[in-house]
């Protein structure tokens, strides 16, 4: 199954499990805190994070300053 694919598909993955299994991949030293150059490490190494992580601005309603 190919990226695209996989994240059109309904994940029954839960955002607190999806953002558990995140911190578990990125904190590589284990002391619980993501450093930069984990967050950097960990989001270029793996596709699906990366995937995770990118921001589609037509789902966020973001209020605009006037
Ligand atoms: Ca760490």
């Amino acid at each position: 199954m190919g990226l695209a694919a996989s994240l059109t598909e309904v994940d029954p993955q839960t955002a607190e499990e999806c953002t558990n299994r995140i911190f578990i991949s990125l904190d590589k030293d284990r002391d619980a805190v993501i450093s930069q150059q984990e967050f950097i490490e960990g989001a270029l190494g793996d596709q699906w994070i990366r995937a995770m992580l990118e921001c589609d601005p037509s789902t966020v309603d973001v209020p605009i300053s006037p």
